[in-house]
């Protein structure tokens, strides 16, 4: 059985043998003979061809290097010029943390997983438009990250794309992420860095500018919002490469703390002659090598809010209503699957796409919602019922190809008194 202690984030500073154990321990209790047949961290424990040794897995790095032997990344909190002082506006301030968990999509699956705060989805933000945002990003993990304000106008350096942007947050590191939030509606933040991995497993979540001049709260009284963020997992894929990354970058992180490893060697360049150059003296490129990993995914769980049906049912992803109400619900795809979201027994309007209000709302059964896409649809209350409310890409409504599963959840009205007919769980065998 798991305890408290194997449920809470993985710390900084915990040793290599506790999350060992800890890992080794409910790698097993995946459902499923195939899903547990990678044990976490093998690699980890068997090969060392770099000869560095055994790694602890949440020990920071420090001062470790990226483009030049020259540049020594220090080991602490990065602020870059651009945004205003501190002096000069008042920011709003929020603490997020990258970590590595081992997440629950529903009972008997857990699969390891980056994660902002240790949650999955990570933390909603909730600002008014043109607040002044600062966010203390701490890595946690041994892996490189970004955070990348998706749909945010705001000053370069703060884009969080790594190597365009700004320098990837190191392990141990603190970046200060400061910037107006503009415009108003429905954004969100994901890792830039290793995209495929990092973004879908699971480092995203809900950045909500909300404004009084939003002309949809101005059309539709409505006052509960919901948040749905709609999530696609490769299991395997996301085990098989957390322990791959892992093993990596404790090998880069010890070699760069030696000075043994180069921007040559890691193959990281501050100008593309140099590339050119480096190739021209012989190094060969990753896609000169074999194939990427991310070519191989597909994702064979599918949630909402972190969670798969039937744990998508209760608290996560649920959405109540009352008759006569107007809710507005905010869909936001962070992963790399198309959805076709189709609300049983009600035409809603669709208000805003990518958080712009659209000039005049349209009225629609089912919504598609593609990666990096977010769409808001406005409900009204009229027809009393629990109702079905999932992705009409059949393929996504299962877990792990098993029906019914994945991307369903329910619309429920809490005024119904005496229903007479009260929905069951259906888990086919
Ligand atoms: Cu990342």
């Amino acid at each position: 059985m798991s305890t408290e202690k194997d449920r809470r984030p993985l710390a900084v500073g915990e040793t290599a043998d506790d999350g060992r154990r800890r890992f080794l321990k409910t790698a097993g209790a995946m459902a499923g003979g195939a899903l547990a047949s990678a044990p976490l961290l093998a690699s980890a424990r068997n090969t060392d061809p770099l000869g560095v040794g055994p790694h602890h897995l949440y020990e920071p790095a420090k001062g470790s290097m990226m483009f030049h032997q020259d540049h020594d990344h220090a080991h602490g909190r990065t602020v870059l010029p651009g945004a205003p002082e501190p002096g000069e506006v008042e920011y709003r301030e929020f603490d997020l943390s990258f970590d590595l968990v081992e997440h629950e999509l529903l009972p008997g699956v857990k699969f390891p997983a980056f994660a902002f705060n240790g949650q999955v989805p990570g933390p909603v933000f909730r600002v008014q438009e043109n607040d002044w945002i600062q966010v203390n990003v701490t890595n946690n993990t041994e892996e490189m990250h970004t955070v990348h304000w998706h749909g945010v106008d705001l000053i370069y350096p703060m884009d969080g794309v790594p190597m365009v942007s700004h320098d990837p947050i190191h392990p141990g590191e603190t970046f200060v992420y400061r910037f107006q939030a503009r415009p108003h509606g429905t954004r969100f933040y994901h890792c830039h860095w290793g995209t495929p991995l990092h973004m879908m497993s699971a480092l995203h979540g809900a950045f909500i500018i909300d404004s009084p001049d939003d002309p949809i709260r101005q059309q539709f009284p409505y006052e509960r919002d919901y948040v749905l963020m709609l999530e696609s997992f490769d299991v395997e894929f996301t085990r098989q490469h957390i322990n791959e990354v892992l093993e990596g970058m404790g090998q880069v992180n010890k070699l760069m703390r030696d000075r043994r490893l180069s921007h040559i060697t890691h193959g990281f360049f501050k100008r593309y002659e140099d590339f050119v150059k480096a190739i021209e003296d012989g190094w060969r490129p990753p896609y000169t090598r074999g194939n990427a990993p991310g070519g191989h995914i597909q994702p064979n769980f599918f949630a909402i809010n972190g969670k798969s049906f039937p744990a998508t049912v209760g608290e996560h992803g649920h959405i109540r209503i009352r008759k006569g109400e107007y809710i507005r619900i905010r869909l936001i795809n962070g992963g790399i699957a198309d959805h076709h979201m189709h609300l049983h027994g009600h035409q809603f309007w669709k208000v805003a796409e990518d958080g712009n209000p659209l000039p005049y709302p349209i009225k629609l059964n089912t919504v598609p919602v593609t990666p990096g896409k977010t769409v808001d649809i406005i409900v009204y209350g009229d027809n009393p019922g629990f109702w079905d409310f999932h992705d009409h890409k059949e393929i996504h409504s299962r877990n792990n190809g098993i029906y019914p599963g994945g991307m369903i959840t329910m619309l429920e009205y809490e005024d119904m008194g005496d229903p007479p007919y009260v929905p069951s769980f259906s888990v086919n065998q």
